[in-house]
């Protein structure tokens, strides 16, 4: 197997296809989706674009969707939810379809589409991402972080890092032999600084910083649970996990 490490889509190859794919966006995209299927979403959809969003919403039931938007941290006006995964509770989600758009996570996901599977990683599903790559054993992994815009975040960073060091420990190889790329060699690094201050690292962070000036303390510590839940987002159809 071969582990490449890409911390943003934007630095995401355009050319080539992977085997298996996952898209991270701790803070906090992809751990609202992980949440909101473990509280029971019959699905999430995601979204780049706010008004396809909209369009392709409104031919489903009201009651068996849920619109969340995120843009710049704040919920978009006149959305069910923003994007915070202590809001996807079994109350608000089970049975309903979660259609999302969120400011940079739902765009790492579409930029990797078209691998052989594509899944949804965040700290809270860690293992169940770990463990599906152990058993598929695919030959090419791409892990893609959202970042900021274009930019890297140490939050995605770290959480690459605490899959790429499973993996490797795991399967028992050398790190040369597993990383595909330099990146994984540093997340794996940042992640062994950082592993026992985990919710000190979401501080530091530009977003976490951010997060922080919205009020969103609960969620900076809920988003640093490692492996507290079984369930892994996977791709069943474009855009829809
Ligand atoms: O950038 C994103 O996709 C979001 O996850 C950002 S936020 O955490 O909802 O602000």
């Amino acid at each position: 197997m071969k582990l490449f490490i890409y911390h943003t889509p934007e630095l995401t190859p355009s050319s080539g296809v992977p085997d298996c794919a996952i898209a991270i966006d701790v803070l906090r995209a992809t751990t609202t989706m992980v949440t909101a299927l473990a509280a029971g979403a019959e699905a999430v959809q995601v979204f780049s674009d706010l008004d396809k969003l909209i369009n392709e919403s409104d031919s489903w039931p009201t009651e068996k969707r849920i619109r969340a938007g995120e843009r710049g941290g704040a919920k978009v006006a006149g959305f069910d939810m923003g994007n915070s995964p202590l809001d996807c509770t079994p109350e608000q989600v089970q049975g309903r379809r979660l259609f999302i758009s969120t400011t940079n996570g739902t765009r790492s996901l579409e930029r990797v589409q078209k691998a052989g599977a594509v899944m949804a990683g965040a700290f809270v599903n860690r293992r169940a991402v770990v463990n599906y790559i152990l058993s598929e054993a695919p030959e090419t992994v791409w892990i893609v972080g959202s970042g900021w815009e274009g930019s890297f975040s140490l939050e995605d960073t770290a959480c690459a890092g605490a899959i790429a060091q499973s993996l490797v420990t795991e399967l028992n190889l050398p790190v040369e032999q597993v990383a595909g790329n330099d990146e994984v060699v540093g997340a794996i690094a940042l992640y062994e600084q950082w592993k026992d201050r985990l919710l000190e690292l979401m501080h530091q962070a530009s977003h976490g910083q951010r997060l922080l000036r919205l009020d969103c303390d609960e969620d900076l510590k809920y988003c640093v649970q490692m492996d507290l839940l079984d369930v892994l987002p996977i791709q069943r159809e474009p855009g829809v996990l």
